[in-house]
């Protein structure tokens, strides 16, 4: 296929740079953030010297299969994506690299080749739409068949969190101070509005003992009444505790997120309380729709367009949660500015979001664009620029890829069990449930 443009935009070159990115001290229900995460960012080329920019998860499994995944793209127009997808299924997945290893402890659903695939697919995706945008000066909302809104709204990601990384370790300092208590948590949320104006709050739980989560989200209910609220524990709890969490919170919550692990686990709490269930975890892969939604497991589902495979499935997915009366909203992971955008885009174009989207960006401190996204009332202005509407700055990405050059190594996979050891060397990724 070849787009309707008289210029050329043959991909001739594809740039994939690897970077590590500052990361505060966050805990989840494996450990806790390391003080620099892996992240690639991805450049594609054309012949008329266009640029479009990609972002997806940078451990070492992904930048393995980014080259010969890449490599598929060049000689070929950024229109082609169909034909992109259909030859990655050519590339092959070292099964040792997926099958039987837990990524970051669960905390992203199952491995299969074909997901670790559509990750990397993902980034090369948005660069080739942020590319065809730029050429013929639409924004990649547009591409998708325009947007249904001008603004996209985000909910403020409350996490668990220490004052800084351990004494000794290279890490960049954060102003957000430390939060392990209700009242922490309700200061960071208070933060979190007067920064970024959000209305909606998440926590991520599976920290502490759920009676004090419990206690956190009911601070935070008291101190912002009638916001939507969420605890998101990844699957630490079994059935009674989740059914509990949901019995003593279900008049706050607008949806537990994840609280059993698995389709099966998820049904039954799902079957005895009227609380929403969403998920990240147990519906990431279109294989698992179908049973996922025959036992009412989940009323949300998050989507993660690094994961589902870009932007048009993240589209497709949203168009199977709508017929099937599921919710959809946005899952997220530690990601800069281009991703930020990527989910903007695509967020704008889904009629039924009901939902305000997950972000990290703001413990983001670091990014490679010239300018940072902002949010304003807690939502993100949707660009009409061409393309995604930022823009590369090469100084920075190279200072980012600079770091990622000099680490030995213990930072390029990102190991929230192993952070946790250098302050708990007793410290194990811990059976599930976990409460
Ligand atoms: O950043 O620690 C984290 C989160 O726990 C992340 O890894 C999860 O994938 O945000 C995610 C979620 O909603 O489960
Ligand atoms: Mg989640």
């Amino acid at each position: 296929m070849t787009a309707p443009t008289s210029r050329d935009l043959t991909v001739t070159e594809v740039r994939l740079t690897p970077v590590l990115v500052a990361d505060p001290p966050l805990l989840n229900t494996q450990g806790v953030h390391q003080p620099y995460t892996p992240r690639l960012i991805v450049e594609v080329v054309t012949a008329d010297g266009t640029t479009g920019l990609g972002e997806t998860y940078g451990d070492t499994k992904y930048l393995e299969l980014a080259r010969p995944l890449a490599d598929t793209l060049v000689g070929h127009q950024v229109a082609d994506l169909n034909r992109l997808f259909a030859a990655a299924d050519q590339v092959a997945v070292d099964a040792s690299r997926v099958f039987g290893q837990v990524d970051v402890g669960g905390l992203r659903g199952v491995q299969t080749a074909d997901k670790l695939r559509l990750s990397v697919l993902s980034a090369l995706e948005v660069a080739c739409l942020d590319a065809l945008g730029r050429s013929l000066g639409l924004p990649v909302h547009a591409l998708l068949g325009g947007k249904v809104r001008d603004a996209v709204e985000y909910s403020a990601y409350l996490f668990y969190k220490r004052a800084g990384h351990p004494e000794g370790v290279a890490a960049e300092r954060d102003d957000w101070g430390a939060a392990l208590d209700p009242a922490g948590i309700v200061a960071q949320a208070r933060t979190f509005t007067e920064r970024y104006g959000f209305g909606s709050f998440k926590l991520k739980g599976g920290v502490f003992p759920p009676d004090e989560e419990i206690a956190a989200v009911r601070a935070l209910a008291a101190a912002f009444p009638g916001h939507p609220l969420r605890l998101d524990p990844n699957g630490a709890w079994s059935v009674e505790t989740s059914v509990k969490v949901a019995e003593e919170l279900g008049d706050v919550l607008e949806y537990l997120e994840d609280p059993a692990l698995g389709i099966p686990a998820m049904a039954e709490v799902a079957a005895r309380t009227s609380v929403p269930l969403a998920t990240n975890m147990c519906v990431t892969t279109f294989a698992e729709i179908k049973e996922a939604f025959g036992r009412d497991a989940v009323q949300v589902v998050l989507s993660d367009h690094h994961y589902w495979g870009g932007l048009r499935n993240t589209q497709h997915l949203a168009a199977l949660c709508r017929t099937f009366g599921v919710g959809v909203s946005m899952h997220s992971n530690t990601h800069l500015g281009i991703s930020l955008a990527a989910m903007t885009h695509v967020a704008a174009t889904v009629p039924h979001l009901h939902h305000a989207c997950d972000s990290h960006y703001p413990w983001q401190s670091e990014d490679v664009l010239t300018e940072r996204l902002t949010f304003e009332r807690g939502t993100v202005r949707v660009s009409d620029a061409p393309g995604l509407g930022v823009t590369l700055d090469r100084d920075r990405l190279a200072a980012l890829h600079r770091r990622w050059l000099e680490d030995d190594g213990s930072l390029r996979d990102r190991d929230d069990a192993a952070a946790m050891r250098v302050t708990d060397p007793e410290w194990v990724t811990p059976a599930m449930p976990r409460w």
